[in-house]
């Protein structure tokens, strides 16, 4: 690599990526039919055991309508990604086979926590069918289902990577992404209580720790780490590399999926939102939050130098009345008014106006500032407490009308070109020893999506 000419190096990336992608539309073919031998073979034994015959006819069905129908991102890319990160007398049949097995697990990590999560999400639909839970007779049984859904993982693990050198690193991946995604799914659940919007809660920070929790790990961090160990990459430093990436890829995802949630084609996500009725810290009422204060902000500064013009002009004017009092010895009322003026004229403009602008994000801010953010125009911001967060069509509407005059659409697709270029910068810096196409034909999966 050192002595070829950059041009070179280009070319043999770009055919070599060529290469690694000619297998996609086989390997999309190959996965779902995998899908349906790992159903057989996780059913079929204990089917024929009597005794618990009926719970796999159920569990049959459980798989079948939850397990498949979804985009498959995250099963594909453990493929995709293995087929970058080995060379190609690693890539047998066996292997290859092993990796889809493998994106199926994290498909059915998926499914696990889907099933769960439209029940805690009170949703009507996902992938186009009602959510389960909502299919007859099933209610609260969703909650075994999910259960065994898990389980399912580690049958299949066993049942294919046992005696692999990886097998141990891929039970802790599992196991650790998963306890990664019950936190954040917590983290989610406790900043959106029923019934009580308090949208301070609703910051940046927490945000973050939300997504990176709920989504990234398992979304993205989960399928190429799995490759990685596969192809016998153990290396702390390239993982840590990988992860890097890999969760800011998992924040933009989440991003997008909170748009999609207000303003995607339920036709084309196939599921309905709930984020403004389930009182979520979506990324749009952050983002409704941030600009809400940024006007807010704008009014106070107004306001301020409005009080400090009138304090100055008061002081002048009382200068003035005191010279009309000496020239003419009666009292005037310029004469009369508070002997403070002036001060509080310079204070206000020392003491407030170096605090406005930095201090709300900075959460550093005066007494003062406080008080005046208090009574200036609040109106959006009253709107959101009003209408946030309960399950009423003309309170939701309100809150999604509140999102059309802050023009939140251009401030998705705005974050959506920024973040683009952000990632690709962060690929390259932080790839190092991994192949780069690995992480950009992931992003280019995401990027733009509509579902
Ligand atoms: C989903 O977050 C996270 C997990 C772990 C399933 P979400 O509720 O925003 O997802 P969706 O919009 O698909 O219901
Ligand atoms: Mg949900
Ligand atoms: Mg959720
Ligand atoms: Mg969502």
């Amino acid at each position: 690599r050192a002595s070829t000419t950059s041009a070179q190096t280009d070319m043999g990336d770009s055919s070599n990526k060529k290469l690694k992608m000619a297998n996609h539309d086989g390997d999309v073919k190959r996965f779902d039919e995998v899908f349906h031998q790992l159903v057989t073979k996780l059913i079929d034994e204990d089917a024929k055991n009597p005794e618990i015959s009926d719970a796999m006819v159920r569990f049959r069905q459980v798989l079948e309508y939850n397990c498949p129908g979804g985009k498959r991102n995250r099963g594909l890319s453990v493929i995709t990604s293995y087929r970058f990160l080995v060379s190609s007398d690693q890539l047998t049949e066996e292997n290859i086979h092993r990796a889809m097995v493998v994106g199926w697990c994290i498909e059915w990590l998926q499914a696990f926590f889907l099933v769960l999560d439209d029940i805690m999400d009170q949703s009507q639909t996902r992938r186009g069918q009602p959510c389960w839970y909502r299919v007859e007779e099933v209610g609260n049984m969703a909650i075994n289902d999910a259960c065994y859904i898990e389980s399912c993982i580690y049958r299949l693990l066993g049942r294919f990577c046992r005696g692999q050198p990886y097998y141990v690193d891929l039970l802790e991946l599992f196991q650790g992404t998963t306890y990664k995604t019950i936190v954040g799914q917590s983290l989610d659940l406790i900043t959106s209580p029923d019934g009580k919007v308090n949208l301070s809660n609703f910051t940046e920070e927490r945000y973050n720790a939300i997504v990176k929790y709920k989504t990234a790990f398992y979304s993205f961090h989960l399928p190429v780490a799995a490759a990685m160990y596969m192809a016998g990459i153990t290396s702390k430093e390239s993982h840590e590399n990988a992860k890097t990436i890999l969760l800011e890829m998992g924040r933009f995802f989440q991003i997008q999926d909170d748009y999609l949630d207000c303003y995607g084609d339920p036709a084309v996500t196939g599921k309905v939102g709930t984020d403004v009725e389930e009182n979520k810290c979506s990324w749009l009422v952050v983002q409704a939050l941030r600009l809400v204060d940024a006007r807010q902000r704008t009014t106070l500064q107004v306001c301020l130098f409005v009080c400090l013009f009138v304090c100055l002009r008061e002081g002048w004017d009382r200068r003035g009345g005191e010279q009309v009092q000496l020239a003419g010895g009666a009292g005037t009322t310029a004469g009369r008014r508070p002997a403070t003026s002036y001060a509080t004229g310079l204070f206000v403009c020392l003491f407030v106006c170096g605090k406005v602008g930095t201090g709300v994000e900075e959460n550093k801010c005066s007494w003062l500032v406080v008080q005046a953010l208090r009574l200036v125009d609040a109106r959006q911001r009253a709107t959101l407490q009003e209408n946030y967060g309960q399950n009423d069509p003309a309170k939701v509407a309100a809150v999604k009308q509140l999102y059309q005059e802050l023009r939140l659409q251009d401030e998705f697709w705005k974050f959506e070109e920024s973040s683009y270029s952000q990632l690709m910068q962060l690929i390259n810096s932080s790839s190092l020893d991994l192949p780069k196409d690995m992480f950009v034909e992931f992003a280019r999966k995401i990027y733009k999506r509509q579902k």
